[in-house]
């Protein structure tokens, strides 16, 4: 069984990161092994949240693993608390076996960063990214990896040449999240540094009343498992948005849906049966 270590938070409640990276992994198959970044009674959505920082944790766990020769197949990160925390995540990849490095630089939507982060923190993130298999930024994360500003109205053009600069800085795949090229559609979009190609999967687009948090955690987790039973990085994307897109049509349509999350839980059946039919048609 495939082995992999996630770095990222743990929000007590809020179904996201680690809320959500466990339960998905494990249900695909996949060993799922967690580095914790910091402890949050609530995302940073909530009007309230307590956050511990675990930085001095990190290097007390992974000089265990080390003794233990613990390796991993990937090491995928997410949310990360601090920039202290960063360089010390730097170098876990090559550190564990030369594993995958995935990396989520989940830092904001919307053309905002999220509560309490600072300026500068993008600049570090993108130290981590040079040095990724896969990065998967939505535009907002994209353009402040880059130091650009954000815009609402980027042409298509203009998002493959963010997708470009992104790979330019090191990463070998840029996947861009949350791409669209109508009113009507979202999905991804994939530069692949190694082929000089770009690859695009686009679905109906889903309408929602308010935003939907925790997408992004979705996508990666489920897009990280993917990668790990085998499927191509084409169709772990494909995956993983496709699953997004009816998770979020199932909170969407459910009474009892929360405004912190959506309902993936409920879906795992579906989740199974998606990627049995892509190992099918690899
Ligand atoms: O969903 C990304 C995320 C992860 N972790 C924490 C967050 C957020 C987004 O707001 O606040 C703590």
């Amino acid at each position: 069984m495939k082995r992999i270590l996630t770095v990222q938070d743990i929000s007590c409640v809020g179904k996201c990161s680690l809320t959500v990276a466990l339960p998905v992994i494990s249900a695909m198959g996949v060993e799922c092994s967690v580095l914790p970044t910091a402890v949050l009674s609530t995302h940073t959505a909530f009007k309230n949240f307590s956050c511990r920082d675990l930085t001095d944790e990190i290097s007390p766990i992974t000089e265990v693993f080390e003794k233990e020769g613990i390796t991993f197949d990937c090491v995928y990160t997410g949310y990360l608390a601090s920039k202290r925390q960063l360089s010390l995540v730097c170098g876990l990849a090559e550190k564990f076996g030369g594993s995958m490095l995935f990396v989520d630089p989940a830092m904001g939507d919307f053309g905002r960063l999220y509560t309490g982060f600072t300026h500068d923190f993008p600049r570090e993130m993108a130290s981590l990214c040079k040095t990724a298999d896969i990065i998967v930024p939505n535009l907002t994360e994209a353009c402040a990896l880059l130091g650009i500003p954000y815009s609402e109205d980027f042409s298509d053009g203009e998002i493959r040449d963010i997708a470009k600069r992104l790979c330019h800085m090191g990463a070998k795949n840029a996947v861009i999240t949350g791409y669209s090229t109508s009113e009507n559609n979202l999905g991804v979009l994939k530069y692949d540094s190694t082929s000089d190609t770009f690859f695009s999967h686009l679905s109906e687009r889903v309408r929602t009343k308010r935003p939907c948090h925790g997408t992004g955690d979705l996508f990666s987790s489920v897009c990280v498992g993917a990668l790990m039973r085998g499927l191509s990085v084409d169709d772990s994307v494909s995956l993983a948005a496709d699953f997004t897109a009816e998770c979020v049509r199932h909170t969407e349509n459910s009474p009892d849906s929360r405004w912190y999350g959506v309902n993936f839980e409920d879906m795992t059946e579906t989740l199974l049966s998606m990627i049995k039919e892509k190992s099918i048609n690899a």
